[in-house]
């Protein structure tokens, strides 16, 4: 195991100490929150946690989920989610977030949204002072609208990728749809670039998570340490 999954492990391993049996999780998605579903399966095998159901924010998480027997569920059965436990491709010191690398982005804000208690886990090469710095924005668009996001995104300022998958096609996410990954540099205003992507027509979702995250878990050479909203 690399240094860094050792990290995004130990961070996994400490959220997981805030569930409790009987809640709905939120089960993230890429290599950190599938280190969490792990614990997660664990502790229920241990009898340490009982009666916990899971809404995934992927396919692959579900997948990892079901093949490790966590009850699953979707938004029919459950309203609110408890807990979720994902992960980020940066934080800044206001616990603001971008996500979607793993281009989940969708699934996972809808989770994120009703969820009560947001946990984030990562390693410390996540953190960063200002969102831009260390990862480009996920834009999810409709197929249709690429070309037209791709210019749009370009007259706010971002250099623009159509995300291609392994062989070289356009990438496409669990809702059919392509994400665009926009290179803003630093954003001195994420707010505002939030704000325009979310209104504009073709747009299905970005990365940005401003504000909806309660805790960030950060394990890092020094240990862990916890940043609170
Ligand atoms: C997911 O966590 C995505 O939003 C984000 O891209 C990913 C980070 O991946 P990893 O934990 O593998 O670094 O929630």
């Amino acid at each position: 195991m690399t240094t860094q999954d050792a990290l995004k492990k130990q961070a996994a391993e400490k959220a997981v100490e805030y569930l409790e049996s009987g809640m709905v999780v939120g089960l993230g998605s890429g290599s950190t929150a599938t280190f969490a579903i792990h614990a997660i399966a664990r502790l229920m095998k241990e009898g340490k946690l009982k009666d916990i159901v899971g809404i995934p924010s992927s396919t692959p998480t579900e997948e990892v989920a079901r093949s490790l027997g966590i009850p699953l569920v979707g938004f029919e059965e459950q309203a609110v989610i408890d807990v979720t436990i994902d992960g980020a491709d940066e934080v800044d010191p206001d616990l603001n977030l971008i996500k979607g690398g793993g281009g989940a982005l969708l699934r996972e804000k809808v989770v994120a949204q009703a969820t009560k208690k947001n946990i984030i886990i990562v390693d410390e090469s996540k953190i960063s002072d200002k969102l831009g710095t260390i990862f480009a924005l996920p834009v999810e668009v409709v197929p249709f609208a690429t070309a037209a996001e791709t210019r749009y995104l370009e007259s706010l300022g971002a250099k623009v990728t159509v995300r291609q998958n392994q062989l070289g096609k356009a990438f496409k996410t669990d809702n059919h749809n392509r994400i665009l990954d926009a290179d803003f540099g630093p954003m001195d205003d994420a707010v505002k670039i939030g704000a325009a992507l979310s209104q504009r027509a073709g747009v299905v979702e970005h990365g940005l998570f401003l504000g909806t995250t309660a805790l960030v878990i950060v394990a890092g050479a020094d240990g862990i340490r916890e940043m609170k909203a």
